[in-house]
């Protein structure tokens, strides 16, 4: 594609899986300039009329193949569930045609790559659908150490802990073998890479607290990143605090000049060794359409979707790259490994 494509009309899109997530990304589609969502597809009619109604005057499919063939398109935005992205995403790159696909990205690391291969020898681009790191405190997280107040972080922690029923609105996610880290930690880890760079080497213990669930529902990761830093990355879903802070993600950040705490309802404070504590409120903006809890992951949905069309118009590599989210894919499968072969010293007899 060239890079003036999209500046004299809109964008050209379609969405393929119009399950539970798929109303964000509609969503989001419907205020961002410069695209129009021409086209949606899903194999469950309920869910394809039910999507129609936020995208009124799409034309609708059953089948994704049968929509390549009939549509003009600048892109594919896939929002099915894991098992179904390796076929979809290459037979959109085959299409000739720029993919968004959703988290996770793969089932295994084998797939991920033969996907960013496809991409990559179609000239075509591929965003992972990864918006926990375009959160709005993320990023003002992420300004602030850029903007080096804290000094050097050399400790940091990634914490999303919750008691919130995931189950009802994502039934997959219970009868799943792996739960957490794929789905929910993938996401904070990924805020660990944005945050403090490429990780060395890790160590991880997962559980199941509820018995109800097939998968493991609580992770502990312990990261040693290139740059020095080590941070810690902990997700649970049996955790019943006494304020249900779901889905905010906590981070506290030791820097060495000062520190930073991403707390409750979005409250960040920033302290300057021996000098001054600022607070700052990071509330992510209500759009027309969003809902609490939500909102916050709703608002990054509008800011990952953005960038993507920026970087459609400029020719710029998306953030959360097919190539980049190879990193973070890994990390889950190390977390994987190591909690299986957990490598102790016992200290005691
Ligand atoms: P879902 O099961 O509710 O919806 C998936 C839809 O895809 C279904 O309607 C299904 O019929 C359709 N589908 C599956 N295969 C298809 C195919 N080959 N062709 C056409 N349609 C097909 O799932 P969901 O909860 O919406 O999750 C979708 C993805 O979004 C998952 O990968 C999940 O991890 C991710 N997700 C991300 C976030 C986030 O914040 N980033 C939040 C929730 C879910
Ligand atoms: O973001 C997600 O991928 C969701 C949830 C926040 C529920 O874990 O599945």
């Amino acid at each position: 594609m060239s890079v003036t494509q999209g500046q004299g009309r809109p964008f050209r899109g379609a969405l393929v899986g119009c399950g539970f997530f798929a109303r964000n990304h509609l969503n989001a589609w419907r205020q961002i300039p410069g695209v129009e969502i021409v086209a949606l597809c899903d194999t469950n009619a309920d869910r394809l009329r039910g999507a129609a109604e936020i995208t009124p005057g799409a034309r609708l499919y059953a089948s994704a193949a049968a929509m390549l063939r009939a549509e003009t398109l600048d892109f594919v935005d896939v929002a099915t569930t894991v098992a179904s992205h390796r076929p979809l995403v290459e037979q959109i790159a085959n299409a000739g045609l720029h993919c968004i696909c959703q988290k996770p990205f793969a089932n295994s690391i084998e797939d991920a790559r033969a996907m960013v291969e496809a991409c990559a020898s179609a000239g075509v681009r591929l965003m992972v659908h990864e918006n926990f790191r375009w959160q709005a405190p993320i990023r003002a997280v992420r300004d602030v150490i850029a903007g080096g107040e804290i000094g050097r972080p050399f400790w940091g922690r990634v914490s999303f802990r919750s008691a919130f029923d995931v189950f009802t609105g994502q039934p997959y996610l219970a009868t799943d073998e792996r739960f957490i880290v794929q789905d929910l930690g993938i996401h904070i880890i990924d805020i660990a890479r944005c945050l403090f760079g490429e990780v060395a080497d890790l160590s991880a213990t997962t559980q199941r607290i509820n018995p109800r669930i097939r998968g493991e529902d609580v992770a502990t990761l312990l990261l040693r990143h290139e740059a020095g830093t080590t941070s810690v990355v902990d997700c649970s879903y049996s955790t019943a605090l006494p304020e249900e802070l779901f889905p905010q993600t906590l981070v506290e950040v030791d820097g060495t000049d000062g520190t930073l705490r991403l707390g409750a309802d979005y409250r960040l404070t920033v302290h300057r060794r021996g000098g001054e504590t600022r607070e700052l409120r990071c509330d992510p903006p209500m759009h027309g359409w969003s809902q609490r809890p939500w909102h916050n992951i709703q608002d990054s949905v509008v800011n990952i979707q953005h960038h993507w069309i920026e970087c459609l118009r400029s020719g710029a590599e998306p953030e959360t790259s097919g190539r980049d989210n190879l990193k973070t894919l890994e990390l889950v499968d190390a977390a994987y490994s190591a909690a299986r072969s957990c490598a102790t010293l016992r200290l005691c007899a």
